[in-house]
């Protein structure tokens, strides 16, 4: 980050800062201070950084005494306690409000206190029921752009799937690597840190000539849109709404960079306190020492986090979760990796709704080194999915069997994806569950029932001894549903008794359980599986996105059922 972005940043928190106070309908003059000090600094010529180390922070014009120790405590710590009480005394609605543009902290205080207005949602009905136009000082065109600003604020906010994000960083990683003078370059940021999805996507880089890098960065096919260019960083627009920031460091500062720009915020703030305590200034440059000056350079992550005294921690980790303290103590879990997983237990055949035979399958489970893999299709109650009737159940048995002979190399499980009926019950009796070697029960009807329902449903399935996995435990669509209204800790003490595992589904858009829900079964005991849900050969690959969701859980080997080899699994399954 050079100079004029450390500027910006701090004036960014006071202006927030002042509108905030102007939201809270506070005094005058306060509101007037913070933002006169938020113009005063972001104009400022020098390093505010340099500025504060040489205590003449009072020196700024508008920038008083009561204001100087905030910027301080700012750059120290990396926030400023006064502005969370704010943001937290702010409902969440009304502070996010303030990004629409157009919408200045008077009008969003006058919508609140008239319309009782408290988010987007209540913003925009107001605005389609020609309630704003009735206001003073509005009319029919504030209420037409207030609906363009709220159209245009979704479009910008929307984050991205990583399944998206990560064909994009792909093709930038091959057109990088391919020029000349280039030495590293990574994704960085939410990415790296495995997010289920990203806000925007940052490239790090190293390279000797920069300038030529972003020349030819914000010149790439791809590029629809560039918002920013200087000589050592770029914004750009791909795919009409998803930026993509790059910077370039030197080589020496490739570590601490890395370290920087893969975040979290949250993490990189405990981190820098940790460095004061240990008498050091941590940047995104270098280690400096507080006493004399003196820096040090980091090509590598793990020297910074060494020379911290930490164990390095893993980017899935860094969210400020109790990582730094278990890194400290040397108890960092040492988490589950791709090629740990053994097999599939949730695929889909063309014997329901998938397509690919039980063969091709097969096939492209042992091409990705798989011991075993379990055809799962559905049962009938999902009518559109065209789920196996009872009695084309033992057709399917004897077709499994049959595969498994002509097979080498990788073992064929008779699987079901059951389905759980609206009552709890399921859609086979019992004694064709016993049947199968692998039974997944799922959700896939009446959604929205009410919390006890929804938990009494999940419940029974768990209590039916057949029943080994929960598939998809939370229904939730990323960008598209909600997660059933389901009493998760309820349900997963319920898993830990009955010994039942719970599904971490790998699919792109669904990744339930999540990497919270994920820890806490871990927590109390209960076992996983990563299942990909696949429903053709291709996309039997998705489960590398379940492993991430796994680590970011904390997950290790011990904690999965499909990290078992086939024997073990056998005898998980049933016990
Ligand atoms: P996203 O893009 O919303 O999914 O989340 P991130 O984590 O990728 O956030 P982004 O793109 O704003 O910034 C990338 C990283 O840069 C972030 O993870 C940590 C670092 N960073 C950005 N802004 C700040 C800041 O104000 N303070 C600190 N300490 N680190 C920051
Ligand atoms: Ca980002
Ligand atoms: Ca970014
Ligand atoms: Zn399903």
């Amino acid at each position: 980050m050079n100079k004029a972005t450390k500027n910006r940043e701090v004036a960014a928190v006071l202006y927030e800062m002042s509108e905030l106070l102007e939201l809270h309908a506070e005094n005058r003059f306060k509101i007037i201070a913070y933002g006169r000090a938020a113009r005063a600094i972001e104009s400022l010529k020098e390093d505010i950084e340099q500025v504060c180390r040489e205590k003449r922070l009072n020196s700024i014009p508008g920038v008083g005494k009561a204001i100087a120790q905030k910027v301080e405590e700012y750059l120290r710590t990396g926030k400023i306690q006064a502005h969370e009480d704010l943001l937290k005394e702010t409902p969440a609605g009304l502070a996010e409000l303030l990004k629409i543009s157009g919408l200045g902290p008077k009008t969003i205080f006058m919508l609140h206190e008239k319309l009782n207005i408290t988010d987007l949602d209540d913003l925009e009905r107001a605005a389609k029921e020609h309630r704003i136009r009735r206001l003073p000082r509005m009319g029919a065109t504030s209420e037409n752009n207030i609906l363009k600003s709220i159209e245009r604020y979704r479009k910008r906010s929307t984050r991205i799937l990583r399944s998206v994000a990560e064909p994009i960083v792909n093709e930038i990683q091959d057109y990088l690597k391919r020029m000349n003078g280039i030495e590293n370059t990574i994704a960085a940021g939410s990415f790296r840190r495995g997010k289920e999805t990203v806000g925007d996507i940052d490239i790090l880089a190293t390279a000797s000539r920069p300038e030529e890098i972003i020349t030819a960065f914000v010149r790439m096919p791809l590029v629809e849109e560039v918002l920013g260019k200087g000589p050592t960083k770029a914004s750009i627009i791909v795919q009409e709404t998803i930026q993509v920031d790059l910077r370039i460091v030197e080589q020496r500062s490739y570590g601490t960079a890395l370290q920087y720009f893969t975040g979290s915020k949250d993490h990189n703030v405990r981190l820098r306190q940790l460095s004061l305590d240990r008498g050091y200034s941590l940047s995104e440059y270098s280690l400096k020492h507080l006493a004399d000056g003196h820096e040090i350079f980091f090509e590598s992550e793990e020297k910074v986090y060494s020379t911290l005294g930490l164990q390095y921690i893993p980017p899935e980790l860094r969210e400020d979760a109790g990582e730094i303290e278990a890194a400290l103590r040397e108890r960092l879990p040492k988490l589950v990796e791709l090629k740990d997983i053994r097999g599939d237990l949730h695929v889909h055949s063309d014997w329901s709704d998938g397509k690919g035979s039980i063969e091709q399958m097969a096939r492209a489970a042992r091409s990705l080194g798989y011991e075993y893999i379990a055809l799962s299709d559905h049962s009938p109650s999902i009518g559109i999915t065209g789920g196996l009737k009872p009695e084309q159940l033992d057709r399917k048995i004897e077709a499994v069997e049959a595969a498994n002979e002509t097979l080498e190399g990788i073992t064929l499980l008779m699987g079901t994806e059951v389905d759980i009926k609206a009552d709890g019950s399921l859609d086979y009796p019992d004694d064709l569950l016993a049947r199968c070697d692998v039974v997944v029960a799922s959700v896939h009807t009446g959604q929205q029932q009410k919390e006890r329902a929804i938990t009494g449903r999940l419940i029974s399935a768990i209590e039916n001894e057949n029943v080994d996995i929960i598939g998809h435990p939370t229904g939730r669509i990323i960008g598209r549903r909600d997660p059933y209204d389901v009493d998760m800790q309820a349900v997963l003490e319920a898993a830990s008794r009955t010994g039942t595992a719970m599904e971490i589904n790998a699919y792109p858009n669904r990744l339930d359980l999540n990497d919270l829900w994920a820890r806490r079964a871990k927590e109390i005991g209960v076992k996983m599986s990563i299942d990909s849900d696949a429903h053709e050969p291709a996309k039997l690959d998705v489960m590398r996105y379940g492993v991430t969701v796994a680590r970011r859980g904390w997950l290790e080997k011990e904690d999965l059922l499909n990290t078992l080899d086939l024997q073990d699994l056998m005898k998980a399954l049933k016990s």
